[in-house]
């Protein structure tokens, strides 16, 4: 006989209820939410100038798109047309081109045609206004992840379990026999969510139905009135829409906060979950974009995530690693306890810049890195390694040549001070100089990496304690975990000698190319201190190429999979390039500070699984996701 409601409970315990407190991973009352800007960098723009709201605007960075307002959007304006193609579908289109450094001066600034040649990129003023973004959601809510320049992750557990014990007071008293595993009482009979204006996803049909309410439901609805709360903020204070996804774990509240947007929110209900993940293909979700949703789709001919729902466990786990098969079989049916890590953990800095026409003379090169240098100490300074906070201890010269062989070059860092990396710099520029394969240079990047700081020591000794379900959490790739931090330096200054180089030596190579054998062979005249960490072939293969809607010749990378102007092409593979390089080269030091293998075993010693909490899983160098958003928009920011 069914029970009279009166007697019914919950399906939640009292445990999982305090454990809201404690923002544990382990409670399915959980609640996190995904806040992403709308067209992040277009709504800087139209602050920064005064546009009106229904303006068509798109943000370019020389010949490309970048960011498209939504008003372009109707017009079918995306980021993947060329300015002058964006402005035959709308032709009242604003375009504004991101502000750069420019030779001869002493601040980055707004100017009207830069020159690719001269001219550097600054993506600053973005990441002043992600900085005070993130300064409200901090003030909102006591655990945010900053995911990207213009994406963030709030942990709203704590906050919810103290709106419901306020509004709840039933929830306040202890358990029955102070036995925390007894089932809380059901919300009281009748109550009906608001939902603060969100969208709400269909429940599974054989969920019961929406009169059954439980504490899920109700803390859900709590959430939705926080986010809506600190929407608000953000239009009040900053004037800019953003949308948002609520939802139990972060795997969730991402696919939510994409649902509707311009100026949205979504909430995926805990009964709604299964339905909403069954509508994308799995390479659509958090990790699963790169390499690893691929070889999965290989290998189990589908990319359709209903269809992977029907492979069991065993089967998974005999075509991929136990970890991997385990975390791919639980993403899929919403699992994801990823906490929100409030930590943003400084993995490295790289400045860089592509060169078309190439350069030809140490002169050039040398003035590049005295730009790259004052970009990078002025992020350096407000990151507070100047005054001592964390400490870089690797700087890495690369380049690419024009016939695509590459080379990097590290140093340990001993002092921090501008004169001092300045020198370590030119010095590590000296090598290259010398090396007749670097000439013409079609790229050159600096990066300092290795920071020193408490949490990484942490999180890597948590990723070797902490076994079963955390332990795999732990270690399933992140990408957001490896891409480089970008944060919001202030207007700084560029030396002043920088300007005086620029018209000079900037004729493009002849035929004059180094023999590929050549480019393969050891460096042996090194300086001792310089440590070679990456040699790449100039015969990587061409990434497949596919032609885009319109007649825009575009191309496929193939390592991260998306797609991009034919001339984004060589800047794009610089930035993988650079990033291999900074892989490697933790790589080599996780080596290098692993114990040493007995004499007496002969096995050789396990492969480090990644670089320090950078993302490494899957066995892949770069872990098994492709670089995310905020990795993609390096290579934009040279
Ligand atoms: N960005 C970039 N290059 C890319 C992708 C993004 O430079 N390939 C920059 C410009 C974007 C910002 O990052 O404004 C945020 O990226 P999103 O993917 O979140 O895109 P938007 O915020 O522009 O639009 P949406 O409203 O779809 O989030
Ligand atoms: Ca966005």
């Amino acid at each position: 006989m069914e029970e009279p409601i009166s007697e019914r409970r919950s399906k939640y315990t009292y445990r999982h209820l305090n454990q809201l407190l404690k923002y544990s991973v382990d409670t399915p009352l959980r609640v996190t939410a995904h806040i992403d800007l709308d067209a992040f960098y277009a709504q800087c723009e139209m602050k920064r100038l005064g546009t009106d709201e229904n303006t068509p605007l798109a943000v370019q960075q020389w010949q490309s798109l970048i960011a498209v307002n939504y008003p372009a959007r109707v017009f079918n304006v995306s980021r993947h047309l060329s300015a002058v193609d964006a402005l035959k579908l709308c032709p009242q289109l604003r375009l504004v081109h991101v502000a750069t450094w420019r030779a001869g001066d002493e601040h980055w600034d707004y100017h009207e045609n830069p020159d690719i040649a001269t001219s550097k990129a600054c993506l600053d003023p973005y990441r002043n206004e992600s900085k005070k973004i993130m300064s409200i959601f901090r003030a909102a809510c006591p655990r945010v992840e900053k995911a990207s320049i213009d994406e963030s992750f709030l942990d709203l557990s704590a906050m919810v379990h103290e709106r419901l014990l306020k509004r709840f007071p039933v929830l306040a008293l202890p358990p029955p026999d102070n036995d925390p595993s007894e089932n809380l009482p059901l919300p009281p009979e009748g109550l009906e969510i608001k939902w603060a204006g969100s969208h709400l996803l269909e429940l599974a049909e054989d969920s019961g139905g929406c009169g059954l309410l439980d504490w899920d439901d109700v803390g859900m609805g709590v959430a939705a009135e926080i986010v809506e709360e600190v929407r608000g903020s953000v239009r009040k204070e900053l004037g800019y829409t953003c949308s948002a996804g609520i939802a139990q774990n972060k795997l969730l509240a991402k696919l939510g906060s994409g649902y509707k947007k311009p100026g949205q929110q979504t909430v995926v209900r805990v009964r709604a979950a299964q339905r909403f993940l069954n509508s994308f293909k799995f390479t659509k979700l958090r990790n699963l974009g790169g390499k690893l949703g691929e070889r999965i789709s290989e290998e189990f001919g589908t990319e359709e995530l209903s269809t992977l729902l029907d492979t069991p466990l065993q089967e998974l786990q005999l075509k991929l690693d136990a970890d991997t098969a385990a975390w791919v079989y639980n993403v899929i049916r919403g699992i994801d306890r990823s906490e929100v890590n409030p930590r943003t953990l400084l993995k490295s800095m790289l400045s860089a810049k592509s060169f078309r026409p190439y350069i030809t003379t140490a002169d050039a090169a040398s003035k590049w890195l005295t730009i790259f240098i004052s970009d990078i100490y002025s992020r350096m300074e407000e990151e507070g390694v100047v005054e001592g906070k964390r400490r870089p201890k690797t700087m890495t010269l690369s380049y690419r040549s024009s016939r695509g062989a590459g080379k990097g070059r590290s140093v340990p860092i001993r002092e921090i001070t501008k004169p001092a990396l300045t020198a370590l710099a030119q010095n590590l520029l000296k090598s290259v100089v010398d090396d007749a394969r670097a000439w013409p240079c079609a790229m050159l990047s600096l990066a300092i990496s290795r920071f020193e700081e408490r949490e990484i020591g942490s999180v890597g000794i948590r990723g070797f304690l902490v076994s079963g379900e955390a332990a795999k959490d732990q270690n399933t790739p992140k990408p957001e975990s490896s891409s480089t931090i970008e944060r919001e330096p202030k207007r700084r200054k560029v030396d002043e000698d920088i300007g005086r180089f620029f018209t000079k030596e900037l004729a493009a190579y002849g035929d004059e190319t180094p023999n590929p054998e050549d480019l393969l062979s050891d460096d042996a005249t090194a300086d001792p201190e310089t440590e070679e960490v990456f040699d790449n072939p100039p015969s990587s293969p061409p990434p497949p190429f596919s032609t885009a809607t319109g007649d825009r010749p575009m191309f496929l990378c193939d390592r991260c999979k998306i797609s991009l102007p034919l001339e984004d092409q060589e800047e794009h593979q610089d930035w993988h390039f650079a990033k291999d390089l900074e892989q490697e080269d933790r790589a080599e030091v996780m080596k290098r500070t692993a114990p040493p293998v007995p004499p007496s075993s002969f096995k050789k010693p396990k492969k480090s699984s990644g670089s320090g909490g950078g993302g490494g899983g899957g066995g892949g160098k770069k872990g098994a996701g492709g670089p995310e958003k905020g990795q993609r928009k390096l290579f934009f920011g040279k």
